[in-house]
């Protein structure tokens, strides 16, 4: 049976990305008076980098307005990326960033069951620890057996690195494939998470639509929780 939940945080619990992230990073780009703005499209290509200090470097290479020398951009980006978790987080305290539907169901459900469960994501833990309080309340880390973030990790995913952590911190073994499924809205989740073993329950996010490959290589693919939900108790069962 299933012993072990591990989610990952953005576009899975909630559609952080678009009703956070972006419009935090252009509050952060407004408030150093640059004229940078991203919209979804624009937003939708970059999530292929992730990390929010890499995606601003990353955005920065094809700008002519940015700073020429390497020490410049990194440190402009630094302080567009601690600017951009301030507003995130003043974001998700104002409740513009919601659940999504069937998440806190199934969070119950496992605790319930006495499933252990992780946090595994490669955000920056300020950004976990508001949205989480906000969507469980202040001692929302009893429900968590591990919290991997962004700081925890060499390399963020698509690399397994923060998957093989959570599967160390809850203490299961080398083929989690049959006790533990992944939580994960997007390919580069589904990449990290498959290349540590890991069965994924795939729930596509607005700027992750799923594709016929990532369908295959999913355990199970559904448009959110909710309808994931029914599916779920009928497949399996909390050892
Ligand atoms: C999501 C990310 C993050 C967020 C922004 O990672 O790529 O970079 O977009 O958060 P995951 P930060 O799928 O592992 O949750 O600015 O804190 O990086
Ligand atoms: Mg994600």
């Amino acid at each position: 049976g299933l012993r072990a939940l591990l989610w990952d945080v953005d576009g899975t619990l909630a559609e952080t990305e678009r009703d956070g992230h972006l419009v935090a990073f252009n509050l952060a780009f407004a408030a150093l008076g640059l004229p940078w703005r991203w919209d979804e499209a624009r937003y939708a290509g970059l999530l292929r980098v992730t990390g929010g200090r890499e995606r601003l470097l990353r955005d920065m290479a094809d700008r002519a307005d940015a700073p020429a020398d390497p020490a410049g951009r990194e440190a402009l980006a630094r302080e567009l990326h601690r600017i951009k978790n301030l507003r995130y987080a003043e974001q998700v305290d104002a409740g513009l960033v919601q659940p999504r539907p069937g998440v806190l169901r199934l969070i119950a459900e496992a605790r319930a069951a006495g499933a252990r469960q992780a946090i595994v994501t490669t955000t920056s833990r300020a950004n976990v620890d508001a949205l989480l309080a906000r969507m469980l309340g202040p001692d929302w880390r009893d429900t968590f057996t591990a919290c991997v973030c962004g700081e925890d990790v060499e390399r963020k995913k698509p690399d397994p690195q923060a998957h093989r952590l959570a599967l160390a911190q809850l203490g299961l073994g080398a083929d989690p494939r049959h006790e533990a499924l992944a939580l994960e809205d997007s390919e580069v989740g589904l990449q990290a998470a498959d290349a540590a073993g890991l069965a994924v329950l795939l729930t596509p996010s607005v700027f992750f639509p799923a594709t016929p490959d990532s369908r295959a290589r999913a355990w199970a693919c559904c448009a959110d929780l909710a309808q994931g939900g029914a599916m779920f108790s009928g497949a399996v069962s909390w050892a």
